[in-house]
């Protein structure tokens, strides 16, 4: 260590405290950590060495100083971030770019130096008066090809508490890696806070990342989308690493889809927020890994996924006994739960939007005092709890945790499927022909109508490729070509699948049921071993009627009609054709590195839809191919 970091550290950390670092042998992180020391000013550190009494020390931290308030039942707690801080700040959430690289006209980005500049002043003396955690995680399993080592600085008790549940200790991985460990840093600070204890300088919000270095800085918020540094942050960190080394990070829950005789294939599977991710990867009979983030990597001509996360930081709306039965029973139970923006009421329990039971008269929420029919500055409603309020929680608590999920070699994937919110064009499952096709004409294709998981206006169609175009840190045409390439290099490469359970008739009325995607997930599962037979269409493979009658039976117990079945399978050529004029139209005028191939496929499956519509009319049910 050199001198000035040494007389740093020992000025601000406590014996204890500075053993505890020391004992990691990495001058880039103790370099690291004195610099942030200095700049923010807090006035305690806390150094966590992942120990239960360590780990006892920031849950009580977060209820001590108000950020986290308990609950009834034992284990839990509510946490509310500002009003204006609810969802990830895209606008602000910018990446440093130093002036001779170009990212492409998608990506927010900012000069590096300026950038840091900004971040710095804003940072300066940010946590007087504060307490500093620092705490050490691994993104994926320990031990293993794919975990990367990160270290998170934060004056948020909150955050702090929520990573434990989130991530997989990383205190004596750094201890083993030493001098060699190629980690990720985060610093984020909730800047000075009102009397409600949330960030008081919205203005002042800033996630400004540094691929280059490794680094996220993310000031004056509380929204865990901007804040929990191994999440979304770390995420746009790990794409940009994947692509320099040839494997990818995706927006992806991984799971166990058990099929006939015990079987378990699994699956990975994209969606943007809100739009089933987390509902799909927990459903009743199959076995969750993860349900937010994956990396996925080939070995033996294979590829294989893992969870980089071992928690869920999951939307709660909605959850409610009929819809997610899983869900449901663990946050009734007695362990650890952080809940978040929900409504509070004054026997310390808690409601959401769509939980079981009558929506209470009052109590306080995100808006402080709420009360039924309360109104904002702008006349708007708001609603008892946020629709994107959240609990969060470790998987190892769940009754249907993967045995797999700590796996150091991953999951063998058989499928991966990518699902928007579309009223009106994608079937509710569809294979493609191949992995080209499917990268193509489903993942880059994937549209999504706006959720309230991020700042802005709700219901809006939006291309939105792989789920993935707010995380991707390096120009999206290279970022479809990796992942061509990963697919096509492999002997035997996972089928795609595109699913929609959100498409609607004329009159405005879902065509599914939420449960309809248990079956769904069956049809997947036996396609990946070439046991049920599929209907070949101008957008890809569909399934037979008698497949999935004897399925919705089987799963469901339920009488799968003709009627039903035509409905939702009808391959609806207006919309489809429009849907690939506007896709070709943002690749020719937004992305400029887009492989050639993308525009290839779309122009075929345009040619097929074309010739379909005139044999067989604009709307095609599935009995005409
Ligand atoms: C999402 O919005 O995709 C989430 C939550 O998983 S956030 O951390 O905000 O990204
Ligand atoms: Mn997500």
């Amino acid at each position: 260590m050199d001198e000035n970091t040494e007389k740093i550290l020992r000025k601000r950390l406590s014996d204890v405290d500075y053993q505890k670092l020391v004992k990691i042998d990495n001058p880039q992180l103790h370099q690291f950590i004195a610099k942030y020391l200095e700049i923010c000013n807090p006035e305690k550190v806390f150094i966590c060495n992942d120990s239960p009494e360590d780990q006892d020390y920031i849950r009580q931290a977060a209820v001590k100083n108000g950020e986290e308030i308990k609950l009834a039942m034992e284990g839990h707690t509510v946490h509310y971030d500002g009003y204006f801080d609810q969802a990830r700040d895209k606008k602000r959430t910018r990446f440093l770019v130093p002036k001779e690289v170009d990212l492409g006209p998608n990506i927010n980005a900012i000069d590096k130096d300026e950038g840091i500049n900004e971040i710095h002043h804003i940072a300066k003396d940010i946590m007087q008066g504060h307490e500093l955690y620092i705490r050490f995680f691994t993104l994926g399993p320990s031990n293993s090809t794919f975990s990367i080592p990160c270290v998170q600085l934060t004056d948020s008790s909150y955050v702090s508490h929520s990573e434990h549940l989130l991530y997989r200790p990383g205190y004596d991985e750094f201890i083993r890696q030493g001098k060699d460990a190629r980690f990720f840093k985060f610093v984020h600070s909730e800047g000075e806070l009102d009397e409600r204890n949330t960030s008081k300088n919205i203005d002042k919000r800033r996630i400004y990342i540094d691929t280059e270095d490794g680094i996220v800085y993310s000031m004056n918020t509380q929204y865990g989308g901007n804040t929990i540094g191994l999440k979304k942050l770390a995420m746009r960190l790990a794409i940009h690493r994947a692509s320099q080394e040839g494997w990818l990070t995706e927006h992806m829950f991984v799971m166990g889809v058990h099929g006939p005789n015990d079987r378990v294939s699994y699956f990975t599977g994209a969606f943007p927020s809100l739009c089933g991710k987390t509902s799909t990867s927990m459903i009743d009979g199959e076995t969750i890994v993860g349900d937010d983030i994956a990396y996925l990597r080939k070995k033996e001509g294979k590829a294989y996924a893992v969870n980089v996360e071992k928690g869920m930081f999951g939307i709660i709306m909605g959850v409610n006994s009929k819809d997610d039965p899983m869900i449901w029973k663990r946050l009734q139970e007695p362990k650890e739960i952080i809940f978040s923006n929900v409504l509070l009421k004054e026997d310390k329990t808690v409601h959401w939007i769509d939980k079981d039971g009558e929506i209470p008269e009052k109590g306080k929420n995100h808006s402080g005092d709420w009360f039924k029919g309360k109104k904002d500055d702008d006349g708007n409603e708001i609603t008892p709890s946020h629709r994107n309020a959240r609990f969060t929680i470790s998987l190892d608590t769940l009754d249907n945790i993967d045995p797999k999920i700590d796996v150091p070699e991953g999951c063998l994937v058989s499928g991966i499927i990518y699902g928007g919110r579309d009223s009106d064009t994608w079937a509710p499952v569809v294979q493609s022909f191949d992995w080209t096709h499917g990268i193509t004409n489903k993942a880059s294709s994937l549209e999504s109508e706006t959720t309230a998981a991020t700042l802005g206006q709700e219901g809006v169609r939006k291309f939105n490729l792989m789920s993935n175009i707010d995380f991707i840190s390096i120009p999206l045409g290279r970022y479809i070509q990796n992942n061509l390439d990963f697919g096509n290099s492999l002997e035997n490469p996972p089928l795609i699948f595109s699913v929609n359970y959100f498409i609607k008739d004329k009159n405005n009325n879902f065509l599914n049921e939420k449960v309809d995607k248990y079956v769904w997930l069956k049809w997947m599962e036996l396609r990946a071993h070439n046991e049920v037979d599929a209907i070949k269409t101008p957008i890809g493979y569909i399934p037979k009627y008698e497949d999935l009658r004897i399925l919705f039976k089987e799963v469901l117990n339920k009488d799968y009609t003709k009627e039903a079945y035509d409905g939702q399978f009808m391959i609806r050529i207006p919309e489809l054709l429009s849907k690939i004029e506007r896709i070709d139209n943002v690749y020719k005028t937004k992305v400029p590195d887009t492989p050639e191939i993308l525009f290839k496929n779309l122009a075929e499956e345009r040619e097929r839809l074309n010739k379909a519509k005139n044999e067989f009319g604009e709307y095609v049910t599935p009995d005409k191919w």
